[in-house]
């Protein structure tokens, strides 16, 4: 019964429904997810599939749509040839549930299962995927959408999941091998060479004339920074990393999202039937198709709505950051293809750059330490702001995320910034200098790491502990 109502709802995943879903008064307990093998298209309907790993036959996985405030219990199978872990990204949840595998969790063995119960507080996108050899099971498409849905629901017309990708093919739709190849890992990290939009190629969404549609945009590449342009429409941002922004902003030019970074969109169609708008992945010349808007249908009204949609806020709104009372840590990045790094600790021993490269399989290092130190970066009493002033002293972008909490940039490059939306994942350009600010309220161990998911296998992650 319960596989069979998780079943039906993987139809959903590539287009989500086109009103509102009401709450589910069954949501809640025994939601399955087996991850597993399976062939996707990838490419389009009519080429070679690919042999990719995923969660409930297809990637990304089913849309795992839950309410705000309440526990829900997910049990993952693993059906995988090796281990694995989930991670419920931009949760702040119970320590113990956040998936990362050998630190919070033991790996999920083959065979084996895991219930994950937690409860999200804040409503928004999010997404969830592999935490276990996350370079190489994330890129063979270990992902889904995570949408936790405001309490009342939000007045929109279409509820639409934008969740990109960023793969690796042959000619033959095969999957390139080489994951965690410490070429890539010392340079951008993986990146590919087929974009996917919903796991397909260049899909197109149908839209009504004067729709008001949502538009939940995701990155689940590796390491390929993206950058979307929608023409001849006016997007606005209403959400950041799954919290709404106070006054919604203009989208302007693209949307820049790193690897793990979320926007919501508020996008209002014109009243055009019969026209065609291609979206545009921007971030190389030139430009590819991402996806088809097509508009057509009966209007929605006869001229789109002009005020912005505000989403309500979260709870997390409510935290005050207490920079007058705060712990203050310096992270120095350094490492990676082109930087001045000579050498780091691994694993209590220091070793020189070519060591490290070629025989650990390290890269980069935080504070001087390549890959996860016995100690943390910071121990933080509960309820305390901590701030963490990031400085990538690299020649490479970097996309940090820490787990278990959002934070707000307070200072770029020595000038303080005002209003800065909660983030999970901030992208760092090369050179930058970044001040963090967040109250450290949630119990437990927390990664901090790039998501570049070759730099954090090669030694960008760190830890912090809220006692
Ligand atoms: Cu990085």
């Amino acid at each position: 019964m319960q596989r069979r109502e998780f079943l039906g709802l993987t139809g959903a995943a590539v287009l989500m429904p086109l009103l509102p879903v009401p709450l589910r008064a069954d949501a809640g307990p025994d939601r399955l997810i087996m991850a597993g093998e399976a062939d996707v298209a990838l490419m389009g309907a009519d080429k070679p599939k690919t042999a990719a790993w995923v969660y409930g036959g297809q990637s990304p996985g089913p849309v795992l749509r839950i309410p705000r405030n309440k526990q829900v219990h997910v049990r993952v199978e693993n059906k995988l040839p090796e281990a694995t872990s989930v991670h419920w990204h931009g949760i702040r949840i119970e320590n113990a549930m956040d998936g990362v595998s050998g630190f919070t969790q033991a790996p999920i063995a083959p065979g084996e299962s895991f219930d994950y119960r937690f409860t999200a507080p804040d409503a928004g996108t999010y997404w969830y995927h592999s935490h276990h050899r996350s370079w190489e099971q994330v890129g063979r498409g270990l992902y889904g959408a995570l949408i936790v849905d405001e309490d009342k629901p939000v007045s929109v017309d279409h509820d639409l999941l934008f969740i990109a990708d960023d793969w690796r093919l042959g000619d033959d739709g095969k999957l390139a091998g080489g994951f965690g190849e410490i070429h890539d890992a010392a340079h951008g990290g993986r990146m590919g060479n087929w974009l996917t939009v919903n796991g397909d190629t260049k899909p197109t969404y149908r839209v009504r004339p004067g729709a008001r549609v949502r538009l939940r945009c995701i990155s689940a590449a590796n390491a390929r920074i993206m950058a979307f342009a929608f023409p001849e429409l006016s997007p606005m941002v209403a959400a950041v990393d799954g919290q709404p922004l106070e006054t919604p902003k203009p989208l302007g030019d693209a949307l820049l999202l790193a690897p793990a970074q979320r926007a919501d969109l508020i996008i209002d169609i014109p009243v055009a039937p019969g026209k065609k708008i291609d979206v545009m992945e921007v971030s190389l010349e030139p430009a590819i198709g991402a996806a088809t808007i097509i508009i057509e249908g009966e209007p929605v009204r006869d001229t789109p709505l002009a005020a912005p949609l505000v989403l309500p806020p979260n709870p997390l709104s409510t935290h005050a950051l207490d920079l007058a009372g705060a712990m203050h840590q310096d992270l120095l990045m350094e490492g990676g293809m082109m930087g001045g790094m000579r050498g780091a600790t691994y694993k209590g021993q220091m070793f020189d750059m070519r060591t490290l490269v070629l025989k650990k399989g390290q890269a980069w290092s935080l504070n001087g330490v390549a890959g996860r130190a016995d100690t943390p970066l910071a121990r933080v009493p509960k309820g305390r702001t901590l701030t963490v002033n990031i400085i990538n002293d690299t020649r490479w972008p970097h996309a940090m995320h820490l787990h278990g909490h959002h934070f707000k940039v307070i200072e770029r490059n020595g000038q303080s910034v005002a209003g800065a939306p909660w983030r999970d994942t901030e992208l760092l350009d090369l050179g930058e200098k970044v001040r963090i600010a967040f109250v450290a309220d949630n119990p437990g161990k927390w990664l901090f790491h790039c998501h570049m998911l070759e730099h954090h296998m090669a030694g960008m992650g760190t830890w912090i502990e809220v006692v």
